[in-house]
């Protein structure tokens, strides 16, 4: 049976089916508000309770299909440069990281998060939300849309994103951190503010902000200026969080490099596995 948006969405909290209406209207100038001034809009209660409910049961199945990573990282997403930084420049500060992820590629078609990033009335809704022209789910079979499993000691360490902003879903806590904490706007794209980066990166957290993310909140985030971690959790209760690709252009691809570190394959399936594991 498809899922229709009314399973998925809480249309009487966020109209998003209704854009003629004064309601859906202020959301959105709400929501842009928001984005200007903090960087994030956090929709708490974005998805029904039943549909909650139902992420959680397909998110416990998904994550037997994950692929762990981990090792030490950097803010920057990238290996420094040791000749152009200092040592313990904010460049060469190493974080260790430990998250799981479900790819696109891996996600049945029958799962109810595959057809909530797959709706056209949440990607009509972020369009409204965001102002920047047509948007597209990414083209990537592995990346476009995530589920992040996280346990016990895992976290992901501070650092800033490489995209312009990213959609996430709270689908379960864990039961003691894995808390999503932000310093927002921290740089700007001309000036990188390394003083206060380095500041967090040696646990000042006077500028930090803790996302409830209480399960079924949507959070729309720019995340290139705006330094954020996955604070270490613990606890049997696993961590899922949906995290879903859109781009102002029609092609985004993750390279080979990306696939191997965070997916273990550069090949994507056709059709998502019934069955798992393979035999
Ligand atoms: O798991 C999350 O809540 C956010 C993950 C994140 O920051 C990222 O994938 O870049
Ligand atoms: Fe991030």
């Amino acid at each position: 049976m498809k899922t229709k948006p009314s399973d998925l969405f809480n249309l009487d909290h966020y109209p998003l089916d209704q854009h003629e209406t004064s309601s859906f209207q202020e959301l959105i100038a709400r929501s842009q508000s928001d984005m200007a001034e903090l960087g994030y809009v956090e929709l708490p209660h974005f998805i029904t309770e039943q549909a909650t409910g139902a992420l959680i049961d397909d998110a416990e199945r998904l994550a037997t299909r994950a692929f762990r990573s981990h090792g030490p990282g950097t803010a920057y997403l990238e290996l420094p440069d040791e000749t152009q930084w200092p040592e313990g420049h904010p460049r060469r500060r190493w974080q260790p990281y430990g998250v799981e992820a479900v790819s696109y590629d891996l996600i049945p078609l029958h799962s109810p998060l595959r057809a909530l990033y797959e709706s056209d009335l949440l990607l009509r809704f972020l369009e409204a939300v965001l102002n920047r022209g047509p948007l597209f789910r990414y083209a990537d079979p592995f990346g476009a849309l995530n589920l992040a499993v996280m346990g016990e000691g895992d976290e992901l360490q501070w650092h800033f994103d490489q995209t312009d902003f990213v959609v996430s879903l709270a689908i379960q806590h864990a039961d003691e951190g894995g808390n999503f904490d932000v310093v927002p706007k921290i740089r700007t794209t001309g000036d990188e503010h390394y003083d206060d980066v380095a500041a967090v990166l040696n646990g000042d957290h006077s500028k930090m902000v803790t996302l409830p993310m209480t399960p079924g909140t949507l959070l729309i985030f720019e995340g290139r200026n705006s330094i954020h971690r996955v604070s270490p959790l613990s606890g049997p209760t696993k961590r899922y969080v949906g995290l879903l690709g859109y781009d102002t252009k029609a092609d985004t691809m993750s390279s080979d490099l990306l696939r191997t570190v965070r997916y273990g394959r550069t090949q994507a399936f056709a059709t998502p596995p019934t069955d798992w594991p393979l035999t």
